[in-house]
């Protein structure tokens, strides 16, 4: 590529002037104490932690701009592909010390800010998480752009900037579950950086009105027009330079407020427009797994898909090809159904701006989208009430109906005369209200749809999307199983465990953190008793660690001799907390039955909870209540209490789970066979050494495959076998004190009233009683078989830390390094572009 010419002044004065900050101690002591005086106008009489945090902060964001820019300007110069990874949630979590470790520049900084008076530790805390998702599907997200950073490929990510993330969890004292706004902006945010010169106008409302002139263009006026303001956040890959980009929407006002009504004196009128263009990005919504149909939700769907769209193009454009080229540089990717709108947003531009003719426009959008699902449970599937689409979007309902029309003819041709395909295929369902199926649609509009674990993507090729792949084609249906990045569930989350890797296999952590394979080089290290005992000391400084933070945050003293039995994830009745609960009360029972010296030889267990349930979740928030006060009455209890305690750790976030994952012994996942489309916590336990107690469901499954069953410890029916299980629920019911006694006798229990007044939990109980979709009925004896099994395994502690080093050294399948390859060679054709050397133009 010929050199660019220099294009202000002198580019040796240019080149002379700093570049970040130097990697060496006195530099980054200098750029520290320089932020403290001239961006946060403090000094050492009055900085405190949270203003140390706040100068590392800037001090790192320094270098990371610099690679940042330069990262931009080489992909504007090499105009490779791109790809767009659209997800309304990215899960991100604390990013200094994430920053610090992919930079290299941990130690030198730990240095620098000990010689100021302060400790690392101390600072990082101080940081709050970014919580802009709700569970796995929004820190898959953030994953993948670790990876995609770390791989070198132009990846951006786009979101939404929620003034507020997923809500705070507070536990009332009767064990409920109560929400707190998570303001986590409020202490400014350094990782970001406002253009608030890019920015685009959404319209919302309004009249479409076809052309009619040959052409099927529409002319679409009128209604709210609302500002969309780019913020743009930094995703350092590991070990170089490449910085890519997240740019997340936020909504403003077009104008200030209305002059009309300011200047007749009505203040309120003035400013009611203004407050809602800003109520479209101010939260989150907390719910999984529920698809609401609320205007405001819908309009943060619009909102974002044509903000970036528009910032797509615009960037496309400036490349100078024609929109018919636009696959051939473009890739996006629909992170679920949630930004399915970008598919009737791109024919709308197409059509209604570009001039293009339907069949061009459909070529491109069908050429240009990949979608991916992550989930099967019905409730979970978008429908959008067809007068709200119409009311919001008038013009993007007629192109989702004319896409129908053309859709349905074509499956007419294929099937002719096959009336209940074409009702079962259509993208409008019939009923009061009309409804259109997202997932049809973003199936349609797209070149390849994928599922996230391999048993996943199968349940989509033969159940929601079996038509479908009739119609189009097995080839369009594919898997990519998910994964995670090891940076930060590994390196940053156990430091020590990673320190130990690198010594044992004999390599720079830089080799083996991007090429996780390489783990498996520990398997022979699993025979040798000195590397056992090394393994195991930092799994107990783990534990303490985690016994700590419950000391301080709870009050309680936690033993760690104990099994460590862990269970984090959002609470909902498909995940099976309360079979868990139920499990724990079996023990305990189980324990009061027993003779001071059978007890002694019981193995010593800690049970773990935590997790957010949706606010409006009955159910879900009635388990948390059962466990809180379950763990109230065991842990008080002074014949048990030395074998058996358990914890809800309220709060659950990123942050805490990097506490919590590193300190297992044994972690559960432990869904209704074909319920979990992957899971990615079990990969992020089996990676440090924690043992999994699973369902073979999901991810679960390929976990078992690549580190050998004998590692994991699997029980309940199998997927096949689930929905003829619900039929005989339904049809043919047996009592539960005859199909499983046990369970019968713990449900007993908590009826009358063993853990607080029993008739609180009855709605939760009667869901086990009555349908039992979710088969606790069916798999409690073999749950607590399979519990036994892991008591009996973690006896031999000799056995159990060769299953867990064998467990780390298998994981390397499952880093997102892996899984953002699939996407980028076989979905997206994207190649690697890395910076070159030194400073760009
Ligand atoms: C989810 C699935 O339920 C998980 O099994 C999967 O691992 C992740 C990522 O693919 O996606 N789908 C989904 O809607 N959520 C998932 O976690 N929900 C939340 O993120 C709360």
């Amino acid at each position: 590529a010929g050199e660019a010419k220099w294009p202000r002044g002198e580019e040796k004065i240019w080149r002379a002037g700093t570049r970040g900050v130097d990697s060496d101690v006195p530099s980054i002591t200098k750029s520290f104490v320089n932020h403290v005086q001239t961006s946060l106008a403090r000094q050492a009489y009055n900085l405190d932690n949270l203003g140390a945090y706040q100068a590392a902060a800037l001090s790192v964001r320094d270098s990371l701009l610099v690679n940042w820019n330069d990262t931009q300007m080489n992909y504007t110069r090499k105009a490779p592909k791109r790809a767009y990874y659209l997800s309304l949630e990215f899960l991100m979590g604390r990013t200094l010390d994430n920053a610090l470790l992919n930079l290299g520049l941990k130690e030198p900084y730990a240095k620098g800010i000990k010689g100021l008076g302060f400790s690392i530790e101390d600072i990082l805390e101080q940081e709050r998480d970014a919580g802009l998702g709700n569970g796995g599907l929004g820190r898959l997200a953030a994953c993948y752009l670790d990876s995609a950073a770390t791989q070198e490929l132009p990846v951006w990510g786009y979101g939404l900037r929620y003034k507020y993330g997923i809500f705070q969890q507070l536990i009332s004292p009767e064990g409920n579950q109560l929400e707190a706004p998570d303001p986590w902006l409020d202490n400014q945010n350094p990782w970001e950086l406002p253009r608030l010169d890019v920015t685009y106008e959404i319209r919302f409302y309004g009249q479409a009105d076809r052309l009619n002139d040959g052409t099927g263009r529409a002319l679409w006026t009128g209604g709210q027009e609302v500002l969309a303001v780019a913020y743009d956040v930094m995703i350092p890959g590991y070990g170089h330079r490449t910085t890519n980009n997240l740019r997340l929407w936020e909504s403003k006002p077009k104008r200030g407020f209305d002059l009309n009504s300011f200047n007749a004196g009505n203040y309120e009128a003035a400013v009611e427009s203004s407050n809602s263009a800003a109520a479209i990005t101010a939260v989150l919504y907390p719910n999984d797994h529920t698809s609401f149909g609320k205007e405001l939700r819908l309009k943060q769907q619009y909102f974002w898909t044509a903000a970036s769209l528009a910032d797509i193009i615009r960037r496309f454009k400036n490349l100078g090809k024609p929109m018919t080229k636009f696959p051939e540089y473009v890739a996006i990717q629909l992170n679920d159904t949630h930004p399915t709108l970008a598919i009737p947003e791109l024919m709308r531009i197409l059509i209604d701006e570009e001039d293009f003719d339907w069949d061009t426009a459909w070529q491109i959008v069908t050429q240009t989208f990949f979608y991916t699902n992550h989930t099967v449970l019905p409730e979970a599937l978008e429908k959008w009430p067809v007068p709200l689409i119409e009311h919001v979007l008038p013009r993007h309902l007629q192109i989702i109906y004319d896409i129908n029309l053309f859709f349905l003819q074509s499956v007419e041709r294929k099937f002719p005369g096959d009336r209940d395909r074409l009702a079962r295929m259509s993208l409008i369902e019939e009923g009061t209200p009309k409804q259109v199926r997202m997932a049809f649609l973003a199936c349609i509009g797209s070149r390849k749809v994928n599922g996230v674990a391999e048993l996943h993507s199968d349940l989509v090729r033969t159940t929601i999307l079996k038509d479908f792949v009739e119609f189009e084609g097995i080839s369009k249906f594919g898997n990519v199983t998910n994964g995670i990045t090891p940076r930060r569930w590994l390196d940053q989350c156990n430091p020590e465990l990673s320190a130990l890797i690198s010594k044992t296999l004999k390599l720079e952590k830089d080799v083996w953190l991007k090429d996780l394979t390489k783990l498996e080089g520990l398997l022979p290290f699993a025979e040798e008793k000195k590397f056992r005992r090394e393994w195991t000391a930092i799994k107990q400084r783990n534990k303490e660690r985690l016994a700590h933070y419950v000391q301080t945050t709870l009050g309680y003293t936690v033993n760690t001799n104990a099994l460590f039995d862990v269970q984090i994830k959002r609470l909902h009745e498909y995940k099976r907390q309360t079979l868990n609960i139920l499990g724990v009360i079996h023990r305990y029972l189980s324990l009061k039955n027993m003779t001071p010296a059978q007890r002694k030889k019981a193995i010593p267990r800690v049970v773990f909870f935590a997790g957010k349930a949706a606010p409006a979740y009955y159910i879900a928030k009635l388990t948390i209540r059962l466990i809180v006060n379950v763990a109230r009455v065991i842990n008080n209890d002074p014949e048990t209490k030395e074998y058996l305690t358990l914890f809800f750790l309220p709060d659950y976030s990123v942050s805490l789970a990097e506490i919590l994952i590193p300190a297992s012994d044994i972690s559960q996942h432990i869904s209704t066979a074909g319920t979990e489309a992957s899971g990615t916590s079990n990969m992020k336990f089996c990676l440090n050494g924690g043992l999994l107690l699973g369902t073979v469901d999901g991810a679960n499954i390929e976990i078992a495959e690549e580190v050998g069953e004998a590692n994991v410890f699997f029980f309940g029916h199998l997927t096949p076998a689930v929905e003829d299980i619900r039929y005989q629920h339904l049809y043919h019911p047996v009592p539960i004190e005859t199909k499983c006694p046990a369970l019968a006798n713990v449900i007993d229990q908590v009826s009358q009233g063993l853990f607080g007044p029993g008739d609180v939990y009855e709605p939760l109980l009667n869901t086990i009683r009555q349908t039992d979709y979710y088969l606790l009925t069916d798999d409690f004896d073999s749950y607590i078989a399979a519990l036994a099994m892991v008591d009996e395994a973690y006896a031999d502690k000799e056995e159990w830390a060769k299953k867990s080093i064998r467990t780390t050294a298998k994981m390397g399948k499952f880093s997102s390094d892996r899984a953002i390859m699939e996407y980028a060679e076989s979905y997206w054709n994207l190649e690697p572009t890395p910076v070159p050397p030194g400073p760009a133009l």
